[in-house]
């Protein structure tokens, strides 16, 4: 079974769309290994986004992952990282409504800028982030799939 790392950013958690896209991935076969309500720092975020740290659209993406909470996840299912790709839809949203019309980023995103979800990019990658945004010890004890319930829980918390 593959795994990969998902963030659930701040426009999916100020509108409130955290449990409906939870859904959509339980529904769609993942399991949720690790469920964490965090609020980013830049420094973490700077490594993160290390490939695009001179495009001109940088400074505002820190501002936008920092404005709020994010739900970090650990997902597990056969293909994990491509079926997840496929299931958020294209990085801009307005071409997800047109091409990927069923997809997370379709249903819920703004643009190509707020686009409510990232998922990593290949396999290597995913090991990368997990680790980066999970510790050694979190990662040894994400062994059992988490039911639809905890995550409620866990999202009233995010709201809260
Ligand atoms: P993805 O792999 O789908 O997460 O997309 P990218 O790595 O290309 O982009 C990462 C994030 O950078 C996007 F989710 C939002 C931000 N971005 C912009 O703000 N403007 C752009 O033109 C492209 C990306």
């Amino acid at each position: 079974m593959e795994r990969t790392f998902a963030i659930l950013k701040p426009d999916c958690v100020e509108g409130k769309h955290c449990e409906e896209v939870l859904r959509m991935m339980l529904d769609d076969g993942f399991k949720v290994l690790l469920a964490k309500p965090v609020r980013l720092e830049e420094g973490i975020l700077r490594e993160h986004y290390a490939h695009h740290a001179q495009k001109p659209f940088f400074p505002s993406l820190l501002g936008y992952m920092t404005r709020s909470k994010v739900f970090l996840l650990l997902l597990e299912r056969e293909n994990a990282v491509a079926e997840l790709r496929r299931l958020c839809g294209p990085t801009d949203s307005n071409e997800a409504r047109k091409a990927a019309p069923q997809s997370i980023r379709a249903k819920f995103g703004k643009d190509k800028s707020e686009n409510i979800i990232h998922a990593s990019d290949s396999f290597e990658t995913a090991e990368v982030e997990i680790n980066r945004f999970f510790t050694k010890r979190e990662i040894v004890w994400a062994k059992k799939p988490l039911r639809l319930e905890e995550l409620k829980a866990d999202v009233a918390r995010l709201y809260g």
